[in-house]
Parts: structure tokens; sequence; C-alpha cells
């Protein structure tokens, strides 16, 4: 594998590496793509997830491979955000609600509209939320497996979390790698998601009070294990995510083999196994 120094934000670069490299395949997946900090960095989001597809693509054009190259965008439920429809599928309207999701919509477009005016093979995967022991520490499944994998080590003694009630489709990365994919078809929100992650280490939490005043208790010792801090709420959020893989499994035969408990265990006893090695360095 020959790596390239590269980024989206950089025109002549592009054209240079698509220009050496002479592509059959691109496959887009760089991005910001942490929701939160979209609203905190929106330019650069904009610049990067939005303009930079588009920089990509006009590299294939400059370099006269229109013909030539099969892209790939990865694209997100992020585009449905305030959903109008559930669960929702390649005909549901979108409705961003994050500079990470407009930026993500004119990627969409930019690409519909390439494959229309210049004819060539382009397309876009409409990925819900794919998980993994894998994932970066600042999205809600990791922070909490690894949160819950330090408490069960006794390293750390309460997580704190913003809305708790989101819903989101999570699937495992695993599924999505290989496959056009859309999702699972099944939504559970950010409070099940720590529910799960704390049965695995055998401890059920109770939950007091509300908005963000609630706390999850672990049953046995009253011991506070999870508090709301408004910090990681979101100027305005996406409620609910649930898609439809009705189409994926009708034309590509594609289905899920992990499950929800499957994915939540995998990710908490990794991240204990990760905090044990880290503990014997
Ligand atoms: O894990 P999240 O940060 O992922 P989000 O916003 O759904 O976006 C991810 O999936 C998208 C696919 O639909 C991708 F396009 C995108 O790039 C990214 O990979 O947040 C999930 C939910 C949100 O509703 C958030 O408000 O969890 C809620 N949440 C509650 N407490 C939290 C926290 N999210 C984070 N990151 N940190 C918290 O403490």
């Amino acid at each position: 594998m020959v790596l390239h120094y590269g980024d989206l934000t950089d025109s002549t670069n592009l054209v240079h590496i698509v220009s050496q490299v002479l592509p059959t395949e691109i496959y887009n997946l760089g991005a910001q793509s942490h929701v939160k900090v979209s609203f905190d960095m929106a330019e650069y989001t904009g610049d990067v997830d939005g303009l930079g597809t588009l920089r990509l693509l006009d590299a294939i054009r400059t370099v006269g491979l229109t013909n030539h190259v099969r892209f790939y965008q990865a694209s997100t439920s992020e585009l449905y955000g305030k959903v109008v429809e559930t669960p929702q599928s390649e005909t549901t309207p979108f409705y961003p609600r994050s500079p990470y999701g407009v930026a993500k919509l004119y990627a969409y477009w930019i690409v519909v509209n390439y494959r229309e005016a210049y004819n060539m093979y382009a397309c876009n995967g409409i990925l819900f939320n794919h998980e993994s022991p894998r994932r970066g520490r600042t999205f809600v499944t990791r922070k909490i497996s690894r949160a819950v994998a330090e408490i069960h080590l006794g390293k750390q003694e309460c997580l704190w979390l913003g809305n708790l009630d989101a819903k989101r489709d999570w699937g495992h990365a695993r599924d999505y790698v290989d496959d056009y994919v859309l999702a699972t078809g099944e939504t559970h929100t950010v409070r099940e998601f720590v529910e799960k992650s704390f049965a695995v280490i055998n401890k059920s939490i109770v939950w007091e009070g509300e908005g963000e005043e609630i706390v999850g208790r672990e049953k046995d010792t009253n011991i506070i294990r999870v508090r709301v801090d408004p910090k990681y709420f979101r100027p305005t959020e996406v409620d609910l995510l649930l898609g439809n893989p009705e189409k994926a499994n009708r034309q590509l035969g594609w289905k899920r083999k992990v499950d929800f408990d499957s994915l939540v265990k995998e990710m908490v006893l990794a991240d204990i196994e990760g905090a044990r090695s880290n503990s014997e360095n």
C-alpha cells in the first residue's frame, strides 16, 4: 500500500494525487465527522465535508478520468435530521440539523449533479451510525463503553453525558464495510446503551430525577454512575434515527449479522481489555 499526503481542502494536491495514481475507484470517507464539533467549527466542516467532495470530483474531471473512475461518497443518516418520516428510506426527504448535516447535504447533491452532468459513475451510500471497538472516543457509544470499562476496573466513578433520550440506529461497523448498507432497522436510546453497557459488568442502573438533574445510580451500591452535563447538549438535536434496510436486503441480500446486545458487549469487553493492558504498561 502506498500512502500519499493529501487534504480535502487542497485542490492542487488532490489533482496531483489523482494524476499520479490514475485510480479506477475512489471512496471519499474523509470528513470532520463529529456532529457536535461541527457547531464549533462550522466553516471548516463545510469546507472539508462539502467543498472537499466537490474538489475530489473535480480533480477526476481535471485529470480526464470521468469515464474511468467509480466514485463512492460516504453519505450519512444525519441528512434526515429532524426526520419527516420513520423509518427513513432512500425516498425520505432530507432535513439536516447541524453544520455537519448541511455540509453532507451539499456533498450528496454535488455527487448526484456530477453523475447527471458528466455521466460519471458516482454514488452516495447513506449509512446510519456504525460502531465498533475502534470508534473514536468522543462518540457516545465509545464514550459509554470506555467509561463502563474504567468503572469496572475502579479507575473512574461517574460518566457524564448529554441527551439520554436521543435515538440512534446503531449497527456494527463490520456489517457496513463490504456492502451497500443502510441500517439495522432498530432504534435504541443513549439511556439503553448505558444500561446494556453496565449490564456487561453485572451492574444495574436505576434512574432518578428529570432533565439535567437526572442521575443513574448503581442499584446495589447507590453510587452515582451517570450524570448529565448540558455542555454535551447540541444547539439542535436529531431526536430519532431509524433506518429501513429493506432495499439493501432485497437488492443485495444484505442483513446485519451483529445484534445490538452483542455490539455493546464487544465494545465494553474490548475497552476492559484495553484499560487492563494500559495499566500493565
Ligand atoms: O455518537 P454521536 O456523537 O453520533 P452522531 O451525532 O449520531 O453522528 C455519528 O453518526 C452519523 C451517522 O448517522 C455520522 F454521520 C456522524 O459522522 C457520526 O459518526 O451522538 C449520538 C447521540 C446524539 O444524539 C448525542 O446528542 O448521542 C447523544 N449524546 C448524549 N450524550 C452524546 C453524548 N453524544 C456524544 N458524542 N457525547 C455525549 O456525551
